[in-house]
């Protein structure tokens, strides 16, 4: 059987590289939820809705065996009660790295570029002041800080950067948004109280991390949570005794059905671009 993947559009395909990576056997169902993209600034009822739709076509139609949700506002709003009604199958979440990043800053500042939904979430709130709580009791480590910055409209930017017609306008406006969200970071560098560990916490974000490096100090290190949820996704199927025998699957072509809401020649364009995927 399949394992189920969908994000808000073409975001979860950083994530959905990583799976390839690390489970090679494996077969999945992406479903980019374009119709309805951005979820960054929807509801909780409408991400709870569009989660538990997406959810039950994956389970029933597609028999997947599995389900990550490769998008950080989904798992925020909707991971809970997806959890509740599908009790026994294996869901995985993706959530801004803030404790690698915790392990990883010298300066003990931290940014996290997420949607407005992630981080307003009370699953975020409760992570982030957890991981400072427990790095701020220990007297060993810098003291912690963590700087949110909510990506209003990067999402949909990245989106757009495939388009053919609007691509150049779409580079453009990426650049301009970067300018503005970085610079709420502040002076990035290696002193104290500056900010040196930047957490990707938008599954939509990886897919520019050069565009986002090249904007940054080079001692400034971005975390992209990929192959982290890639990694957990096998040692849950591995617990479970339930992943796929060494197979005849040989391509990401012949590995990966595509589902979407919306253009479908826009999503296998994407996945051709974003992993190098053949039509
Ligand atoms: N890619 C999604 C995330 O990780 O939060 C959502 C992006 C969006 O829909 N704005």
């Amino acid at each position: 059987a399949p394992i189920g993947v969908f994000d808000s559009g073409i975001g979860g395909l950083s994530v959905l590289r990583a799976l390839l990576q690390r489970l090679p056997q494996e077969r999945f169902v992406y479903v980019a939820d374009t119709g309805h993209a951005p979820y960054g600034e929807k509801s909780i009822a409408a991400i709870t809705e569009r989660s538990q739709r997406i959810t039950h076509f994956l389970r029933d139609a597609c028999a997947c065996k599995a389900l990550v949700i490769a998008c950080n506002t989904a798992t925020a709003v909707a991971a809970h009660t997806l959890r509740q009604a599908h009790a026994g199958w294996p869901i995985i979440g993706i959530e801004p790295a803030i404790k690698p990043a915790a392990a990883l800053t010298r300066t003990g500042a931290v940014g996290v570029l997420a949607t407005q939904g992630t981080l307003s979430s009370p699953k975020y709130r409760e992570l982030r002041s957890r991981v400072v709580a427990s790095v701020n009791a220990a007297d060993d480590a810098p003291a912690l800080a963590v700087h949110d910055v909510a990506c209003n409209g990067l999402a949909s930017a990245i989106e757009a950067l495939v388009d053919a017609a609007n691509g150049p306008v779409a580079e453009q406006r990426v650049q301009a948004l970067l300018h503005q969200y970085l610079g709420q970071l502040g002076h990035c560098g290696a002193e104290p109280g500056q900010v040196d560990t930047v957490v990707l916490g938008c599954t939509h974000y990886p897919l520019i991390a050069d565009r986002i490096q090249a904007l940054l100090p080079p001692q400034v290190t971005l975390l992209d949570p990929g192959d982290r949820v890639a990694l957990h996704t096998l040692n849950v199927l591995h617990a479970l005794g339930q992943l796929s025998p060494r197979s005849a699957v040989s391509s990401a072509h012949q590995a990966v059905h595509l589902w979407t809401s919306g253009d479908p020649d826009r999503v296998s364009q994407a996945a051709q671009h974003w992993m190098h995927m053949a039509p």
